[in-house]
């Protein structure tokens, strides 16, 4: 099998920078493109081409199918890799590559459609034995089935939109007499974000981890996983501090979770990159929340522990190479950390888009910094507030905590406000230091503390 000799990145940004850093290491030509407000931005320097899409609005430019397989066509691109977000997870961009005879780097169009389609997801995952929260079976046709299925059930129950994702569509039912309404306003968010009303119920978990898997498949069939990620420091869905190892997990719960993720992806005929989200809950039990179709922002902590460079992966196994690592010869070792930095408030995290008017960046012993950004750049409003990944890699937690909080202190950002503050705040905290902490810990966090009561 050969490599492609030009890829299109169809993308902006840090992981654009990261994808085109990739086809070089592996001398491939990369094609960058951009917006008219990108002109001046990092990926499209460093691609050995750029084509201008069209004007800033992403579904003009980054959003716009016919422009970017032109653009591919043009160029002589062989392949699209396209990063996440934007159209990473659209089916009909997949399936319309390939029409046009150009690779995609990722799965299959239907395996990116059952990723899509959460309630499906769910349902033929119950089917193959991954664990999944008690719940229904495929869609809830109407809040009656949903009733029924609550009772059975138990209260507290969440309801989620089958197209779901970012935390949108979806509404916690407390008892019953909630649940009516409780649908019927998940259903409309649902409709009005991603024009599909289906929904789905599961069993609310309170107190929940969240904690995902990578894996990686060749077309040949074969499968491996490069461990776990915990990403509960989370804020309205966004995550905002990941880590692998994950300080909870076990040896052997890894092993356990690591297994379930392999089946997932087995269950959905995967290959190419993926990442199996579980929710853990207070007795470690282990149920499949949903897979992501797409390389993940926060691959880098694993890149780190794994040795493995997950986008090079991609590249081969879309050009037809088969894994060469074994499951028996992963090798994890040490302890990493990523914190997402992003253009935003640290308190209320609103958008602080604007010029940078000075930037300087942390570096030294395992420090890596995935970025776009450069002194005097402007951060636009039109898309992602994600400006830079700071991620780090010690021997152990604790090294690699000292070695953030020593990092972040570096991190210089002049001229918008930056979510620095915050992270600084969370890598100080006494139970993050512990490894003691769940999705609820941002908001403990800012919750005055409450006197104990004599
Ligand atoms: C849950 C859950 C509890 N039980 N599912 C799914 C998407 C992710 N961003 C949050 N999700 C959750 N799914 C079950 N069965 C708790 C969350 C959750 C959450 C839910 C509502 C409001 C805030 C939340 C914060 C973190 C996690």
């Amino acid at each position: 099998m050969k490599l492609f000799k030009k890829i299109l990145v169809a993308n902006r940004g840090e992981i654009a920078v990261r994808i085109i850093r990739a086809c070089k290491e592996l001398g491939i030509k990369s094609v960058a493109i951009y917006s008219d407000i990108d002109k001046d931005s990092m990926h499209t320097k460093l691609a050995d081409e750029s084509v201008c899409i069209g004007p800033a609005s992403s579904a003009q430019s980054y959003n716009n199918i016919p422009g970017i397989l032109t653009a591919a066509e043009i160029t002589d691109s062989e392949a699209i890799h396209p990063g996440y977000g934007f159209l990473s997870e659209n089916p009909h961009f997949a399936e319309a590559c390939l029409t046009s005879g150009i690779a995609f780097i990722g799965p299959s169009a239907e395996s990116i459609r059952l990723g899509g389609d959460k309630a499906k997801a769910r349902q033929i995952m119950k089917r193959r034995g991954v664990p999944v929260v008690p719940g229904s079976d495929g869609p809830v046709l109407n809040e009656e089935v949903a009733m029924k299925i609550a009772k059975k059930i138990g209260f507290p129950v969440i309801i989620k939109a089958s197209a779901g994702g970012g935390g949108r569509g979806m509404r916690i039912a407390k008892e019953e007499a909630e649940l009516d309404k409780m649908f019927f306003m998940a259903q409309r968010e649902a409709l009005a974000a991603f024009s599909i009303g289906d929904l789905y119920v599961e069993k609310y978990i309170p107190e929940m981890r969240h904690i995902e898997v990578q894996i990686i498949a060749d077309t040949k069939g074969d499968i491996i996983h490069l461990g776990e990620r915990d990403c509960s420091i989370q804020r309205r869905h966004q995550k905002l501090i990941e880590e692998s190892p994950s300080p909870f997990v076990t040896e052997k719960f890894r092993k356990k979770i690591g297994e379930y993720a392999v089946k997932a992806a087995r269950a959905l005929k995967y290959r190419n990159a993926g990442t199996v989200e579980f929710i853990v809950d207070n007795e470690s039990n282990i149920y499949f929340m949903e897979i992501n179709t797409r390389l993940q922002v926060e691959h880098p902590v694993t890149e780190f522990v794994s040795g493995i460079d997950i986008v090079k992966e991609q590249i081969r196994i879309a050009a037809g190479m088969q894994i060469e690592l074994k499951q028996s010869k992963v090798r994890l070792s040490g302890h990493s950390i990523e914190c997402r930095i992003n253009a935003e408030d640290p308190e209320r995290f609103i958008p602080s888009p604007g010029k940078i008017t000075f930037l300087s960046l942390p570096g030294g012993p395992g420090v890596r910094v995935d970025t776009a950004a450069y002194n005097g750049c402007v951060i636009p409003s039109h898309y992602d507030s994600l400006i830079a990944k700071l991620i780090v890699h010690g021997r152990d937690r604790s090294e690699a905590i000292a070695r953030m909080r020593r990092a972040l202190d570096e991190f210089i950002v002049e001229g918008i406000k930056t979510t620095i503050p915050f992270q600084k705040k969370v890598i100080n905290d006494p139970d993050f230091i512990k490894g003691d902490y769940n999705t609820g810990f941002v908001e403990k966090m800012n919750a005055p503390k409450q006197a104990p009561v004599t």
